[in-house]
């Protein structure tokens, strides 16, 4: 097995995205529960995700979500960031709470609800312009209910044509990236339910369309690696969102609910050449902490990241092929369990501190009094998402 140094310098390839809205209040459909400190705007909320990135090093860009994050100024808010060491990373549309699109967005049978859907990207992408993102990310709660509620294929139809005419708009150097998730708020049938629609539709676009896959939008027991696997041998993985699971959309810390897939995950995301700054594909977290802390939630997150990377790096390869090609089972899933059971914490804190991080970022963010003082300094702040 390769050892630690051997793979530290990867590790420095690292980047991990944070979502704002994960420092808002947020909850279930059941209750939002409010914290203390939480920000009052988008720009408290790019100072907490900075402050994830001064302890950790890991999450150098901040995606926002429009409408949740819209500002008069969004120059304004990206000096606001770069002051504080971090970019505006992935601009994430919204058309799941707006009264108009009940029955669809996009896919919507009104051709006026459909064109209200496609200004709200235009929208997006000028907005891309002024922060200076790469990615904007849609994700559709179209579907319907009931059986017989609209017609699937004409809604197909529609979404390939309001996608195209998005598309269209997507800068030279920008890139669109669809999401697909296999339920809910839709229960009878979802419009971009699996990885396989969402791949018809980029392919269809051009170049510039990818997959994004959240590790929460799948099927209890679905191989999340071999989709990994999948897209990256079709050169249409563009992004994570990141989160764990026990049920269906749990949007849990990564890596909480089962480490080893995560490490599976990175494993095919490593093998498949979807690692490192020049990949193309975007490590985003899409978490809500609902009764944690936000800000150690986010520590906790880009660290489990972190830790997985680490191990799946040190697969021995060789090792591994050479069993592999010698039909030695049990030979080749001792390699990657090896690496598995391998602890690098004590090695990854080391690592920290001779990069002049914290070797334990919890810690120092509990020592450091940043969340005594925005409890104390942010009085009535519950913006951001799911608590709006
Ligand atoms: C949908 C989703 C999508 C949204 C986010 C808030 O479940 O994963 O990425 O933008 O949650
Ligand atoms: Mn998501
Ligand atoms: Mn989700």
């Amino acid at each position: 097995m390769p050892s630690f140094g051997d793979i530290a310098p990867r590790l420095t390839e690292q980047a991990i995205e944070l979502p704002s809205w994960a420092f808002g209040n947020s909850g279930t459909r059941f209750k939002v529960f409010g914290q203390a400190g939480v920000p009052r705007d988008p720009f408290e909320k790019i100072a907490d995700a900075a402050k994830v990135h001064e302890l950790t090093g890991l999450a150098p860009t901040v995606a926002l979500h429009i409408p949740w994050d819209k500002v008069d100024d969004y120059a304004a808010l990206r000096s606001h960031a770069e002051s504080l060491g971090v970019g505006l990373g992935t601009i994430n549309s919204n058309t799941f709470q707006d009264d108009d699109y009940k029955l669809g967005s996009v896919t919507h049978a009104d051709p006026k609800v459909r064109q209200k859907a496609i200004d709200h990207h235009f929208e997006c992408i000028d907005i891309m312009g002024e922060t200076g993102s790469r990615d904007l990310k849609i994700w559709l709660a179209d579907g319907t209910n009931y059986p017989g509620q609209d017609d699937i294929r004409a809604r197909q139809d529609r979404l390939a044509d309001s996608l195209a005419k998005i598309y269209e708009r997507i800068g030279e150097h920008q890139r669109l990236v669809l999401e697909y998730k296999f339920f809910e708020p839709a229960f009878y049938h979802t419009d971009v339910p699996d990885w396989g629609t969402s791949y018809a539709h980029v392919a269809a676009l051009g170049d510039r369309a990818f997959v994004c896959l959240d590790t929460g939008h799948h099927a209890p027991g679905t191989n999340i690696e071999f989709i990994v696997a999948q897209l990256l041998r079709l050169g249409k993985l563009g992004s994570f969102d990141f989160n764990s699971r026990f049920y269906a959309d749990d949007d849990l810390i990564v890596g909480a609910a089962d480490p080893f897939q995560l490490f599976r995950i990175i494993l095919e995301v490593v093998r498949g050449g979807g690692y490192g700054a020049d990949s193309g594909v975007a490590f985003m977290l899409d978490q809500c902490h609902n009764i944690e802390k936000k800000i150690p939630g986010q520590i906790r997150s880009v660290l489990n990241v972190q830790e997985m990377t680490a191990r799946a790096l040190l697969v021995d390869r060789d090792a591994l092929t050479a069993a592999q090609n010698a039909g030695d089972v049990l030979g080749a899933n001792e390699v990657l369990m090896d690496a598995f059971y391998t602890d690098v914490r004590p090695a990854l804190a080391e690592w920290r501190e001779s990069r002049g991080l914290p070797a334990n970022p919890l810690r120092a963010y509990a020592e450091s009094g940043y969340q005594e003082k925005i409890e104390a300094d942010r009085v009535g702040g519950d913006q951001a998402g799911w608590g709006a």
